[in-house]
């Protein structure tokens, strides 16, 4: 895994017009000033980290809207922009970490990783929602809560026409996702978790049988033969909201700091992981403190998914202590 995880290519998408509160464009800068660059570095010795700096758009002007999908010209313009990134510092052969911004982004992401990769990536979604609204089951319209719904061929049908998105040929199985931490499910998104058979441990699942047989259970599900390349999309909202208060949909009840980092402990044994967003840290909300509570909860995370040790690393070279 010391091979594998780490070059790391980090992104920033300032972007937060897939939902109607400020400030969680500012996402990436509070991140990277919350020491992001310097703590992926110090996990360990051969830590290669090249920061990309923030994606930037301008709007294309022949994209017509949408009905009830706000800002809809601006989630495509920049998810163009995105895709395009993902897929070159993935080539760039380094593990693409994209910081956000609002969840709205990860379809890019994820597109972008599969134009590099292949169709046949799994997608471990992180979240307390699940992203899985169309523009027909949105009571919001807000694009954030629709990434999953946009990104999964069997619902393809029912989507109005996309203008703009015909690039982003959709793209990849919902066979090959699996949700963490649910528990703010519309009754819509229920409706296909269930029809269409989704793999989701949602808060009551991850308390019955724990978070490590969860992990362990869904990458048996997906992909037995531990060939497939990972892509991890976390909505900080996933952590409790005493964990991650400065979030724009906070929702009490979820996954301790703890879960969290464990189910990254676990990507990163795969040895598999080849992008990962951290999305949805908005700075705008709450006290100064719930603000670094939130961003030292998104880098601890993110730490974890490098390869960050809880049981700390030995000095290389040395084996014994200096007399
Ligand atoms: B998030 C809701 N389902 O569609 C909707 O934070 C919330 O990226 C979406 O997970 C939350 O508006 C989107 C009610
Ligand atoms: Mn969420
Ligand atoms: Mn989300
Ligand atoms: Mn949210």
């Amino acid at each position: 895994n010391i091979v594998r995880d780490t070059k790391v290519g980090v992104l920033g998408v300032p972007f937060e017009n897939g939902q109607p509160k400020i400030g969680v464009g500012n996402g990436p800068r509070f991140i990277r000033d919350g020491g992001l660059i310097q703590s992926l570095k110090e996990i360990h010795a051969y830590m290669d980290v090249v920061d990309y700096g923030d994606v930037t758009y301008t709007i294309d002007p022949q994209i017509q809207n949408v009905p009830n999908m706000k800002e809809y010209v601006h989630m495509v313009s920049c998810s163009r922009e995105v895709t395009k990134r993902v897929t070159e510092i993935i080539k760039d052969g380094r593990v693409c970490l994209t910081v956000g911004g609002d969840h709205a982004i990860a379809v890019a992401t994820v597109d972008g990783h599969i134009q590099a990769v292949s169709h046949d990536i799994i997608l471990v979604w992180i979240d307390a929602h699940a992203d899985l609204n169309t523009s027909h089951t949105s009571d919001s319209g807000n694009t954030h809560g629709m990434p999953v719904a946009l990104l999964a061929k069997e619902l393809s049908d029912y989507w109005p026409y996309l203008p703009g998105m015909d690039w982003q040929n959709p793209v990849m199985s919902i066979k090959n996702l699996v949700y963490f931490g649910l528990r703010a499910v519309d009754s819509y998104e229920r409706l296909i978790i269930e029809k269409l058979g989704i793999l989701a441990f949602g808060m009551e699942e991850i308390e019955t049988y724990g978070i490590d047989a969860c992990i362990n259970m869904a990458f048996e599900k997906l992909d037995p033969d531990k060939q497939k390349s990972i892509h991890v999309s976390f909505d900080i909202d996933a952590l409790d909201a005493f964990e991650a208060p400065s979030t724009g949909t906070p929702v009490r009840g979820g996954l301790t700091l703890r879960e969290g980092v464990h189910i990254m402990e676990a990507v990163h044994r795969s040895g598999r992981l080849t992008a990962m967003d951290l999305v949805e840290v908005n700075p705008s909300i709450g006290s100064k403190k719930d603000v670094d509570i939130t961003v030292s909860a998104a880098i601890h995370v993110i730490k974890a998914a490098f390869g960050f040790n809880r049981k700390g690393l030995k000095p290389s070279n040395v084996s014994d202590l200096p007399k």
